[in-house]
């Protein structure tokens, strides 16, 4: 029986995307600028991980100025105190199943992990929502994308994950809703379970073991058999 389970965040626990896409207009439009990303658009920027980089991509790709990194930071900054706002005020529900899985998990002895992209913030700010304010001391590890030199689909955040939990990548099963985020827990020698998430629906996430349609599908049961 596995040992422990790697959860990613946003599209995974939760799908926060929409609430993500909300706070990156916000914080355009506090900037002054007339930047405004639809949920087309904003389904083909999450090909690039990471706020700050798809801010710099957005500009790459609009022909939009050139903005500093300190600039492209301070954009992202709002944005992050946008989307932890509305994720204090309990805007954003765990997916269905997800709540009873990790209570089953961790009464059964199974670790939990997190691996995300995301930051620190927009994690605190969302689990202690959902999960109430002791949620940190229900995982074993939390590795953060502003904690890692390269994001997904490079692997560093599942290996630093890995490390904080002391355990070997085979004892551990990944769960991801991104083709980037299957890619990184592949690269760090991870089994990996993808359910398909609203903004990534369209993703190809062939490269993981098994591919639920839903949350609900993924069971304490369906663990068992990793
Ligand atoms: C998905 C991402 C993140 C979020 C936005 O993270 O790529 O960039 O879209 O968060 P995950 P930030 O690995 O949890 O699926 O603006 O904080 O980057
Ligand atoms: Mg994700």
């Amino acid at each position: 029986m596995i040992k422990a389970v790697i959860f990613d965040v946003d599209g995974t626990l939760a799908e926060t995307e929409e609430v993500h896409r909300i706070a990156f207009n916000r914080a355009f439009a506090e900037a002054g600028l007339d930047w405004r990303w639809d949920e087309d658009l904003y389904r083909r920027l999450l090909k690039v991980t990471g706020g700050k980089e798809r801010i710099a991509h957005f500009l790459e790709i609009s022909g939009g100025p050139s903005l500093t990194p300190e600039q492209i930071a301070a954009l992202h900054k709002a944005k992050t105190a946008a989307y932890t706002a509305m994720a204090e005020s309990g805007e954003i529900l765990l997916r269905p199943g997800v709540a009873s899985l990790l209570d089953a998990l961790t009464q059964a002895g199974i670790l939990l992990a997190i691996a995300t992209t995301t930051s620190l913030p927009n994690i605190e700010a969302l689990l202690s929502s959902a999960l109430g304010e002791d949620w940190r001391g229900r995982f074993s590890a939390l590795a953060a994308g502003d904690m890692v030199a390269q994001k997904k689909p490079a692997p560093d955040v599942y290996q630093l994950a890995l490390s904080q939990l002391d355990l070997p990548a085979q004892a551990c099963v990944a769960i991801e809703d991104s083709r980037n985020g299957v890619r990184a827990a592949r690269a760090a020698g991870l089994r990996t379970i993808a359910v398909r998430s609203a903004y990534c629906a369209q993703d190809d996430l062939s490269e993981a073991e098994l591919v639920l349609e839903d949350s609900r599908a993924l069971t304490f049961g369906v663990l068992a058999t990793f």
